[in-house]
């Protein structure tokens, strides 16, 4: 009873809104005024931790280690065994596995450090702000510690309005990728453990009181009604707010409440729906006595009615592929325009109007770009495999890292789907965990559809959709391997699908291994023949599937895992792309592009 009663208060006390204020970060920080930290930055690699255990000292009986907390070596008179002045260089972004060759295989601590010179300005505020640091990020500025952060692959940030200096600032970060159980992901995850400040870093600087943050997209199911909210942070927390939308002639006048907080509604019959033929987006421009802030935004809806998914109130099949953030080319992680420009024109070319972007939130730059051209996005959080979810620390960790990616995407049109797990075993826990993820997900973000990508219960004939999870999602994820891991490819077309719900069910994974230019007979495994007949037989069998509303291929490119060990054939690699990381399609390219032309 006192349980319940105490469930009951949390879910009163949290709006959607506010869940997303405790993750506190500035909305669309390209557009603000920012001073950009991306460049050459000093480096030192600390595999023991030293720096952490700076003053304490490392050996009882001796002299203390000194680490100093802006890089600095002061004197030469007194003993500190350190000094970025003369470190090693690295680039930011970029993780440190693909920039130095020693550092390929490495896991654990690197500091890095970056001088920078401001002017600060009165009645102004300034954050650091982080794109990703895989995984714990621990932050000093001028040797004051301001913060750490945990999770590889979403934003964060820290005021340091107090700490900044007119003139020259130290800004020091230990980043450390060392793997962990309780991690989100955890230990073992099929893709590779890339260290270090992974994407691009920022000084914003705002105003006392600023825009901090904006939901603007069309209510659930309704074509006319855009719907969403503003905060506003700082001093003079009630104030008006101007929202306009000038191409369609919308302008809203509010006033935040004492919190910041102030609800949006604007109408008009005249919006030109954004969809994967017509990816319109329209310039939104938010403004108060001290701030203003643009971006574009794409207005569409996203629902589902029985087994059919409903993109504008009209019904469509995604057909799609799954991206990990792996660079094309040159291999490492993306953080480019570039990157997601290659990779997502591959996609297009592919016949796609959907990707999952596997298996974490990927950069800014991909979502921005799918909004431009015309992809929609399944996006999804580590929880991946074996986590331990009767942990509470771990549930906190995923639900943070849930709420920074939704706080973040949560104006692109692009993005329909939220997923919150892949392949996870069944089991109670499992279920409480992520069926309580599922109901913040709808708590901040009502507008956009839940899922994740199960197991189905799989015999010699039929696979069925029975995961107790199903019946919280909004639409099934399923990742199936007949041809590869299970079943001969030739059996695929005489499986019967079943499913428990009256759900659609998007096929997030199916796929097979190709070396890129290895032919042989459909037979020999490794080559593209091989891999091209578990596709021919994979699409027959998908045909099939009654309540199929989408698939998304594994993967759209080969790249690089510790679990795929095979001197010569992997090297290291997952070679289940349609496209080697060279950029070479395979024959599966062409059968799965052929079938997609159809659907
Ligand atoms: C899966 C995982 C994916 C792997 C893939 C594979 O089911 O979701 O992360 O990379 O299988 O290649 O085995």
């Amino acid at each position: 009873m006192k349980k319940a009663f105490l469930f009951f208060i949390v879910l009163v006390l949290f709006t959607g809104e506010e869940l997303l204020g405790q993750v506190n970060l500035i909305q669309n920080v390209s557009a603000r005024k920012t001073l950009s930290l991306d460049g050459v930055w000093d480096s030192q690699v600390d595999i023991v931790g030293v720096g952490s255990l700076g003053r304490f000292g490392l050996v009882q009986d001796r002299k203390p280690t000194k680490f100093v907390y802006n890089g600095d070596n002061p004197r030469n008179t007194e003993l500190v065994e350190q000094d970025m002045d003369v470190a090693e260089k690295i680039n930011v972004p970029g993780d440190w596995n693909t920039q130095k060759e020693k550092l390929f295989l490495y896991e654990g601590n690197l500091w890095y450090r970056k001088k920078f010179s401001i002017a600060p300005q009165p009645n102004k505020r300034y954050f650091i702000y982080f794109g990703a640091v895989n995984y714990e990020a621990t932050v000093y500025l001028n040797g004051v510690r301001i913060g750490q952060h945990k999770g590889g692959f979403t934003p964060f940030q820290f005021e340091i309005t107090k700490e900044l200096k007119n003139g020259e600032n130290k800004l020091l970060v230990n980043a450390n990728n060392t793997r962990g159980d309780d991690n989100i992901p955890t230990k073992i995850a099929d893709w590779w453990n890339y260290g270090g400040i992974t994407r691009s870093v920022s000084l914003v600087e705002v105003s006392e009181t600023y825009i901090s943050d904006y939901f603007i997209q069309l209510d659930k199911g309704k074509l006319s009604e855009i719907k969403g909210w503003v905060r506003v942070s700082g001093s003079q927390k009630s104030q008006a707010v101007n929202v306009e939308i000038p191409e369609l002639g919308l302008k809203q006048s509010v006033q935040t409440d004492t919190s910041g907080y102030a609800e949006l509604n604007l109408s008009s019959k005249k919006i030109q729906h954004w969809s994967p033929e017509n990816p319109k987006m329209y310039e939104v421009i938010l403004s108060s006595a001290n701030d203003n802030v643009k971006d574009k935004i794409g207005f569409r809806t996203i629902e589902t009615r029985g087994t059919e998914i409903l993109l504008n109130g009209k019904p469509i099949f995604l057909k799609g592929a799954a991206i990990h953030e792996e660079a094309p080319f040159r291999t490492g992680r993306c953080y480019s325009e570039a990157d997601a420009r290659t990779l997502l024109t591959w996609a297009k070319e592919l016949g796609s109007n959907y990707v999952r972007l596997a298996h974490y939130p990927h950069n800014e730059a991909m979502t921005r770009m799918a909004d431009e051209m015309g992809l929609l996005v399944w996006s999804e959080v580590p929880i991946y495999w074996n986590v331990k979810f009767e942990k509470p620390e771990v549930y906190a960790s995923a639900e943070k890292q849930l709420l920074e990616n939704i706080s973040r995407d949560k104006n692109r049109a692009s993005v329909i789907l939220w997923s919150v797990a892949n392949e996870t075993n069944e089991s109670e826990p499992r279920l409480a965990f992520l069926k309580k993820l599922l109901e913040k997900t709808k708590a901040v973000d009502p507008t956009r559809l839940t899922t994740a990508a199960l197991l189905a219960k799989e015999g010699k004939s039929e696979f069925s959709l029975e995961d107790p999870l199903g019946e919280f999602v909004d639409v099934m994820g399923c990742n199936e391997y007949i041809g590869w891991y299970t079943l001969p490819a030739e059996l695929a077309p005489t499986i019967k699908w079943t499913s428990k719900y009256n759900k659609p069910l998007i096929m997030s994974e199916f796929g097979a291994e190709a070396i890129a230019g290895l032919h042989g007979s459909p037979d020999e495994i490794w080559t593209e023949e091989y891999q091209n007949r578990i596709f021919e037989n994979q699409v027959k069998m998908l045909n099939n599937i009654p309540f199929l509303r989408g698939t998304s291929v594994w993967a759209l490119m080969d790249f690089r895992s510790p679990l795929r060990l095979l001197p010569i054939k992997q090297d290291f690699f997952n070679r289940k792309g349609l496209v080697s990381d060279a950029g070479i399609k395979k024959m599966a390219f062409f059968t799965l592009k052929n079938w997609y032309q159809t659907k």
